[in-house]
């Protein structure tokens, strides 16, 4: 499905078509019959949409694996300097599809094998993205949908939007990093109690307590995030990577092993043409154009 909308081209995330300067489409590859997931590219940053509304964008394995396309694109094109992901309709997205995961399905359930196949690899790609994301809630966030938005980067919401670690309500434990990101994030006592109640969180409170970035006007989400992803995309892409991988090995090092990680990281940014540029735009007195390299 091509839905050209103003300057933006949005098709079915894959491997299969590349977008080269700008919103010119060219067609070659494979292409991937999914239009689970929308893609479009502008001014550096790829747009992913979770487009499964009628089901609030709950995963099913054909979503996964148009989103993880989406990000494995991310990965090996250099045209792409930040990834924008948000949901189509008024969810962002409501988790695990659960008609696809009945447990009367046949067989005993292997959750274990549904999260090491197609969860694990997307949340790992998400923070191995050496770029910016940038995640627009558009609306609710529940289960591994809220806990995907976590893992971003940088994540906004619409005021009216909210999250919940619905995994109590079927018995399940938190996943997609959420074991991980909610205590981090907010505290064991926050983090204990969002998971077990499940109870919603509205955005102005996730906001408040450092879930996400930002709680904004719902009719100004997509300009704001859009914005901003833009703005990120013309940056220094390759010191945005290594300050991303900075801040998230701090998790698991010790003030000194973070020390010596800044020294090696800052090495590598002071290599980057970047780097130079923003020197050389600083002494000029003029406005850096960075090519994120
Ligand atoms: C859905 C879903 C959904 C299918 C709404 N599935 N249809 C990992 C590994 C393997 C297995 C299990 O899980 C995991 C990770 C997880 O993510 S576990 C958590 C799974 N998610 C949930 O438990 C949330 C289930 N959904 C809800 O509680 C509600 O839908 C929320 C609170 C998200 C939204 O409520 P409402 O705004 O009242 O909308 P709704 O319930 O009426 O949903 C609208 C439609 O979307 C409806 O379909 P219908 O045909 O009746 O209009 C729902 O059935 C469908 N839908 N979530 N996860």
């Amino acid at each position: 499905m091509l839905i050209l909308r103003g300057a933006m081209i949005d098709r079915p995330a894959g491997p299969c078509k590349a977008f080269k300067g700008g919103n010119q489409l060219v067609q070659g590859g494979n292409m991937s019959a999914s239009d689970t997931v929308l893609s479009a590219f502008e001014t550096g940053v790829l747009r992913l949409t979770l487009n499964r509304p009628d089901k609030l964008n709950a995963f099913n394995e054909e979503m996964h694996l148009a989103l993880r396309a989406g990000f494995e694109r991310a990965h090996s094109d250099d045209d792409v300097r930040a990834v924008l992901l948000t949901g189509a309709g008024r969810g962002f997205s409501a988790g695990q599809d659960l008609g696809d995961r009945d447990p009367h399905g046949g067989g005993t359930p292997n959750l274990g094998h549904t999260i090491e196949t197609f969860y694990n690899p997307l949340l790992r790609l998400i923070r191995g993205l050496e770029k910016p994301v940038v995640c627009a809630v558009n609306g609710v966030a529940a289960g591994a949908g809220a806990n995907i938005a976590f893992a971003c980067d940088i994540t906004l919401a619409a005021r009216s939007a909210r999250f919940i670690q619905a995994f109590a309500k079927i018995g399940l434990i938190p996943d997609s990093g959420g074991t991980w990101n909610l205590p981090r994030l907010v505290g064991e006592a926050r983090a204990k109690a969002l998971t077990l109640t499940a109870e919603p969180l509205d955005a102005e409170t996730a906001a408040s307590w450092g879930l996400i970035w930002r709680a904004v006007d719902d009719a100004a989400l997509m300009d704001e995030a859009f914005a901003l992803a833009a703005r990120l995309a013309a940056g220094p892409t390759r010191g945005f990577g290594l300050t991303k991988r900075a801040i998230q090995a701090a998790a698991t090092h010790s003030f000194d092993e973070q020390l010596d990680l800044e020294r090696d990281l800052q090495r590598e940014a002071g290599r980057s043409a970047d780097y130079a540029e923003g020197v050389t735009a600083f002494l000029d007195k003029r406005k850096p154009e960075f090519k994120g390299r």
